[in-house]
């Protein structure tokens, strides 16, 4: 099997994942790779909501190895729960600053669930934290949110992932509520948004891409459909941003979308 394949916001649902994955025939009925040498991208927001935070972290890993060992590649992008949880994880009741609360209280405010704290073991640390905020793949930027604020880190790529890796390695409480306060924005591409396609016009052209991938806002809450009813992704902004968001959380059965099937817009 080949193939790019790309998966969205996944917040502690394993078994709603590994259907959805099983469903694309990348994985068996174990829920272990077959998929040979495909290529899977997870966008991020692997923790917080549902039942199994640190079990979706331990499976998108188990997944990279088996993937690895056999020709293919699972990738993972760093999401902004994912930060969270690192920073309720480090900083624990310390303010952040800007943010007008704890870290532990912003994280739990965004879904976290503290008896997953518990479970937070010192490799999910490593591993979320090595996370790149930003990936290409030929013309496409994938990133997790859909918003330009990830500009601020950089001007290419390469320098926008080393400057978030940097916060995520650093003591810096104001670094870190920066990070967390630039994630918070969402929906900043959509259609008939005040400036919207200039932003993504900038940031594309910066980063050197024809489209955005990307998760972060669930698809429902911008098209008014029954999350059970999101089975694919929002293309929008003339065919440049594609919303991957299928959002398991509130009950959708989530899908997964072939990139190097798609035309470039
Ligand atoms: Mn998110």
């Amino acid at each position: 099997m080949a193939g790019i394949f790309v998966v969205g916001d996944v917040h502690g649902y394993l078994q709603p994942l590994v259907r959805c994955l099983q469903r694309a025939g990348l994985v068996d009925e174990a829920g272990g790779w077959q998929a040979g040498q495909a290529v899977l991208w997870f966008l991020g927001d692997y923790v917080d909501r549902g039942p199994d935070s640190m079990g979706v972290v331990d499976y998108v890993m188990a997944l990279q190895q088996q993937a690895a060992a056999r020709g293919g590649r699972v990738n993972a992008l760093l999401g902004n729960h994912d930060v969270a949880m690192l920073a309720a994880h480090r900083f624990g009741d310390r303010l952040a600053p800007g943010l007008q609360r704890s870290f532990i209280a912003e994280w739990l405010a965004l879904g976290g669930r503290e008896e997953e704290l518990a479970r937070l073991e010192r490799r999910h640390v490593a591993w979320l934290a090595q996370l790149p905020a930003l990936a290409a793949v030929n013309d496409t930027l994938l990133a997790h949110a859909d918003s330009p604020f990830y500009l601020e880190y950089g001007d290419t790529l390469e320098a926008i992932n080393a400057a978030v890796a940097g916060v995520l390695e650093s003591d810096d409480v104001e670094a870190w509520s920066g990070l967390l306060a630039g994630f918070n924005e969402h929906r900043a591409f959509v259609d008939g948004k005040k400036n919207g396609h200039v932003k993504l016009r900038a940031m594309l052209d910066r980063l050197g891409a024809q489209r955005l991938v990307h998760g972060h806002t669930p698809i429902f809450t911008l098209t008014g459909q029954a999350p059970s009813a999101v089975l694919g992704p929002l293309v929008y902004a003339e065919g440049r941003c594609v919303n991957l968001d299928g959002c398991f959380y509130a009950g959708g059965p989530g899908f997964v979308w072939r990139l190097d099937r798609q035309g470039a817009a």
